[in-house]
């Protein structure tokens, strides 16, 4: 056994695909439920897809649960969509389905990743490209430990011609665009309105509206979408998130129809 030999695998197989996800169609910030279902459905229609995600797991929120309770809650169009990935559910009551947290998220985790996503994990997005009168044309990366040991190290850049933010309650892409270029996010302030105090019917039926291009090149999913838009949390319902998901590929694939692909 050549530890040289492991050491150079990683190292030539990883840089590969890093060097390879400099350039690409669609790249996501977040790996949670909303993320991943986007890239997911991103992936299996052939376009270009990475995901960066700032902590060492994915998931996101989805693997607590409610309050640790690892269980998840769907009605009819969530239990859907986990239904066609194979996620098992039991009924609880009329129109309310459980699922297993950690099972639905490494199931939609593997079909995304085999659908084609590479997912990039430890990386934090701390900026975003502009060019082209105002259009978000890339993200700014750096290893999440850099910021965590407090490091002065400049970060590295990845193209991408759609931006989704699904960096869930913080919103993180779209506040750096905020604090970066000020009140021109498409909201009727401008601006980032603030997530909403729990409201769990409101909260999942505005996140389908509120998932949307709220900059040009910048699609906004999951709790990220209500936080610009101001509307409600909703607890551990997750119905939303993936629908959310799902919506964000079908406008990033809107706005990639026109343009050139990767
Ligand atoms: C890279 C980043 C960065 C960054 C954050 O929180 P998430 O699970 O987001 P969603 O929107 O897919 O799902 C929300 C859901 O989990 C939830 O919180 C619900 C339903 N709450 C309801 C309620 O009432 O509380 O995932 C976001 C992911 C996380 O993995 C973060 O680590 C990651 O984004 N992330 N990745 N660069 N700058 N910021």
């Amino acid at each position: 056994m050549d530890e040289v030999t492991i050491s150079r695998a990683i190292i030539e197989s990883f840089s590969r695909e890093f060097l390879d996800a400099m350039d690409v169609d669609v790249a996501v910030a977040g790996a949670g439920p909303s993320g991943m279902m986007a890239a997911y459905d991103l992936a299996s229609a052939g376009f270009k897809t990475v995901v960066f995600e700032k902590n060492l797991r994915l998931g996101g929120g989805m693997p607590g649960g409610g309050m640790m309770f690892n269980r998840i809650v769907l009605q009819e169009e969530g239990k859907q969509i986990l239904g066609d990935l194979n996620v098992r559910m039991q009924e609880f009551s009329d129109g309310y389905y459980t699922a297993d947290a950690l099972e639905a998220m490494s199931v939609i985790a593997v079909r995304a990743i085999q659908a084609g996503t590479k997912v990039f994990n430890l990386i934090s997005v701390e900026d975003v490209m502009i060019r082209e009168e105002n259009r978000i044309t890339g993200l700014v990366l750096n290893w999440t430990a850099v910021s965590m040991a407090g490091l002065h190290v400049d970060p590295l850049a990845a193209k991408a011609r759609v931006v989704i933010d699904a960096t869930g309650h913080e919103c993180e892409v779209a506040r750096i665009v905020e604090r970066k270029i000020g009140a021109y996010l498409r909201t009727p302030t401008g601006r980032i309105m603030g997530e909403k105090s729990m409201w769990a019917e409101r909260g999942e039926t505005e996140i389908i509206e509120n998932t949307r291009e709220v900059y040009p090149g910048l699609v906004v999913a999951g709790m990220a979408a209500n936080a610009v838009c101001g509307s409600p949390r909703m607890g551990a319902i997750f119905g939303g998130m993936l629908i959310s998901g799902k919506r964000a590929a079908q406008v990033a694939i809107e706005m990639l129809k026109d343009g050139e692909r990767v």
